[in-house]
């Protein structure tokens, strides 16, 4: 068995590993990133696309700031249509000037990999088999094989970035953690395709047939999703059928300018709130999705990646740049703060927005009352408009 040794082993090279990877190593605290999926798998997942400023100020830090700032879009509102009304939410205003940046996360993840490459941090991609031990311990390690042999990484600290169906939320006794979960009776169909955005601003539809997004991730490639059948399939559903339905879920002022073409990725993604309580087990600390789930609906799951990176990062700088471990104590109690705030704004615009199957009348009028009351109020505009920008670290 071959033995490494460092101070953190990040188990997972998605966005949370790769970020906190960075952040760690761009201060001398050493890192060792064990991802079970190939490089090129890591680089070619399609996934979020709105920044809040936390992240983007982290990103900034992490000296990924270059190319968001060049090629992402800085976002000041969005809109909400119901029906065939159509409502500004202006946030710039509406937050005093905050906004939100428009990059997708294969972009965030492909420049996170670059810089790491190129500062040295030592990342270990197919790696098999990886289990954690004695994180509650005095010898922290984890086990793994690369390249087909054996390899011992022994460390003081864990960070499990390894997502939802990681190995590190599991390798957690059931007595030692608490779950809260919600699953959402529908999923959404996503696609890419290289044609115009329909507008120059996010569009969440709320109408009869179902919810629906336009997005973006540049001004010629769209991201636009609709609300399908949990027990959808992709295979059902033709370009021109998804299209087809966009259209007849967006007003018909902006349905008749959608430019439509073909798809070179769709996807269904279920949706789930999902919440692991605490994040810290002795030396392990869950980080991003291997911690916790939100519908995408509010663009919340990788920006919730990034404030868990940023309380863990100060938690890990004050124990090994000034011995002061009262951050890493405090970790999982401010990260699941603001986790909990996230869970509660992204269940809220879901419910908002989404057609609930076996849906009672009186659900259904309480509904669009809310849609209604959050469209015509000033304050509950401020609220909605403050949770999409961010949540204050
Ligand atoms: P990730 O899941 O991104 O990364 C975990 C990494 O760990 C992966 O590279 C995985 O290969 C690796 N790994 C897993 N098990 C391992 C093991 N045993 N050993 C080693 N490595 C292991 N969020 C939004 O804000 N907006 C969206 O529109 C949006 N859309 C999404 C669509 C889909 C289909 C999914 C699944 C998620 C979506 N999300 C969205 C949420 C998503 O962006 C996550 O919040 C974000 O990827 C979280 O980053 P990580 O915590 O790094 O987890
Ligand atoms: C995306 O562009 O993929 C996106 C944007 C906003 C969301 C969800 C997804 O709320």
């Amino acid at each position: 068995m071959k033995t490494l040794t460092t101070q953190v082993c990040i188990i997972g090279a998605g966005p949370s590993g790769l970020l906190l990877g960075q952040l760690l190593n761009d201060i001398g605290v050493d890192t060792i990133i064990l991802e079970r999926s190939s490089l090129d798998h890591v680089l070619s997942r399609v996934r979020a696309g709105v920044l809040e400023q936390g992240m983007v100020a982290l990103l900034e830090r992490a000296g990924v700031g270059e190319r968001m700032h060049s090629q992402g879009m800085v976002h000041g509102g969005f809109a909400i249509t119901h029906e065939n009304d159509f409502h500004r939410i202006d946030l710039d205003r509406l937050t005093g000037g905050k906004t939100v940046m428009v990059y997708g996360q294969t972009e965030v993840t492909k420049d996170l990999v670059e810089r790491r490459a190129a500062t040295g941090g030592v990342t270990h991609y197919e790696a098999s088999s990886v289990d954690l031990h004695d994180f509650d311990g005095d010898t922290p390690h984890v086990t793994c094989r690369i390249g087909g042999e054996d390899v011992r990484v022994e460390c003081k600290y864990i960070a499990g970035c390894d997502g939802f169906h990681g190995a590190s939320r599991r390798s957690v006794p059931e007595s030692a953690i608490r779950t809260f979960e919600k699953v959402y009776p529908f999923g959404w169909l996503g696609i890419m395709s290289d044609v115009p955005p329909v507008s120059h601003e996010l569009i969440y539809a709320s109408h009869s047939r179902g919810f629906a997004l336009c997005s973006m991730r540049s001004m010629s490639r769209s991201r636009h999703y609709i609300q399908c059948d949990a027990g959808d399939s992709v295979e059902a559903w033709s370009d021109e059928q998804f299209w087809s339905e966009l259209r007849r879920r967006l007003p018909p002022e902006i349905a008749e300018t959608l430019t439509i073409g073909p798809s070179f990725e769709k996807t269904i993604a279920p949706l789930r709130s999902f919440v692991a309580e605490p994040m810290r087990f002795g030396n392990l600390f869950l980080v991003g999705d291997a911690a916790h789930i939100v519908p995408p609906t509010g663009a919340k799951g990788l920006n919730l990646a990034a404030s868990d990176v940023n309380y863990l990062f100060e938690g890990l700088r004050g124990y090994f740049l000034e011995g002061d471990a009262s951050l890493l104590d405090a970790y999982s109690k401010r990260a699941l703060s603001r986790v909990w705030k996230a869970v509660r704004f992204s269940w809220w615009m879901t419910t908002m927005l989404h057609r609930f199957p076996n849906q009672t009348p009186f659900e259904a009028r309480i509904l669009e009352a809310e849609l209604a009351y959050t469209l015509e109020s000033e304050a509950t505009k401020a609220a909605l408009a403050e949770n999409y920008v961010g949540l204050p670290y």
